[in-house]
């Protein structure tokens, strides 16, 4: 069987000329947001890509084939209800079943990977839920991340999750978390969750020197860089953590576990807060955009 990997004109034109390139994940637009939203945002995140000099390549599967830079069509066809959301778990029954979903992260990451693109951009990871004690819900997401050498530009942890605890599996499983601008891990909608990271990056080149220097020394795993939501987006930290303790209550009552968990709770928390933390969602999720592209950049220009 030869590999179900179809990579855009594009795209593929770019990686051949050593060009930079982002990718992109399309869970997001799946069950991350509603439509028509979603399509919105990920027009404007590929516009905002393509205006820092660089090319955007959205990741999805489409009838059973990895898909490395989607058509129009294709994304409004990843925003039907009917699309899948695949992990890494996903994929060879996806592919077997002419299946059409959003990648999340970890699968996002491993095709990204094969298609030979070493940036990709998201709005936030998954990692390990809370109350892990008993339900051992850890983000296939954080594995990757320990496996496949792609850096992943996040907005940070979305207090869905158990922050300190993500942070301790991704020091354990060796992969740098590396804070842009910032001596803290973002929070997701709010700037600042308190705590600390070890290391701060200033600059694009700052941290596209990390990437070229994680390369030379072989090490294969990926990178995160946690990129704090623009101050005039940003939602009250206390405000929008009630809301997430609300969601978590109603998704226990409902007994909703597994993959259906993260979706479940992004959709609560767009209808608790009233579309607000939409419109800060989509405001981070770009401002990821643009500064992946810009290490897309400092990375391509490396000797
Ligand atoms: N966290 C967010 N927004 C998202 C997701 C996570 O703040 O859209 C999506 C991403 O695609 C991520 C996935 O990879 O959810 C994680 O799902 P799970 O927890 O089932 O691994
Ligand atoms: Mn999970």
């Amino acid at each position: 069987m030869r590999e179900p990997l179809r990579i855009s004109d594009d795209v593929k034109d770019a990686l051949g000329k050593g060009e930079p390139v982002v990718a992109l994940e399309s869970t997001i637009i799946s069950h991350g947001m509603p439509y028509p939203q979603n399509v919105e945002c990920a027009r404007s995140v590929e516009s905002a890509v393509a205006a820092i000099g660089a090319r955007a390549a959205t990741i999805a599967i489409v009838d059973g084939e990895l898909v490395v830079g989607v058509t129009p069509d294709e994304m409004e066809k990843l925003a039907d209800t009917s699309a899948i959301k695949a992990s890494r778990r996903d994929l060879a029954a996806a592919v077997v079943n002419k299946l059409t979903g959003g990648t999340t992260v970890a699968a996002t990451m491993l095709i990204a990977h094969r298609a030979g693109i070493r940036i990709f951009a998201t709005g936030g990871i998954g990692g390990v839920h809370r109350g892990y004690e008993n339900s051992l819900d850890v983000s296939a997401d954080l594995e990757e991340l320990a496996r496949t050498p792609v850096a992943v530009v996040c907005a940070g942890i979305k207090s869905v999750l158990d922050l300190p605890r993500t942070l301790q599996y991704l020091e354990t499983k060796g992969v740098a978390v590396l804070g842009y601008g910032v001596d803290n891990l973002p929070a997701f909608y709010a700037r600042d969750s308190g705590l600390p990271l070890d290391y701060r990056v200033d600059s694009p080149a700052d941290i596209a020197a990390m990437l070229v220097a994680q390369d030379s020394i072989g090490l294969c795993n990926g990178t995160l860089i946690t990129n704090p939501i623009p101050a005039e987006h940003a939602l009250p930290r206390e405000t929008m953590d009630r809301l997430v303790d609300t969601a978590i209550s109603q998704m226990e009552a409902a007994a909703i576990t597994g993959k259906d968990a993260t979706p479940f709770l992004l959709k609560r928390i767009t209808e608790l807060s009233g579309g607000e933390s939409l419109a800060a969602n989509m405001a981070l999720v770009i401002n990821n955009a643009r500064l992946a592209a810009e290490v897309a950049v400092a990375y391509a220009s490396r000797s």
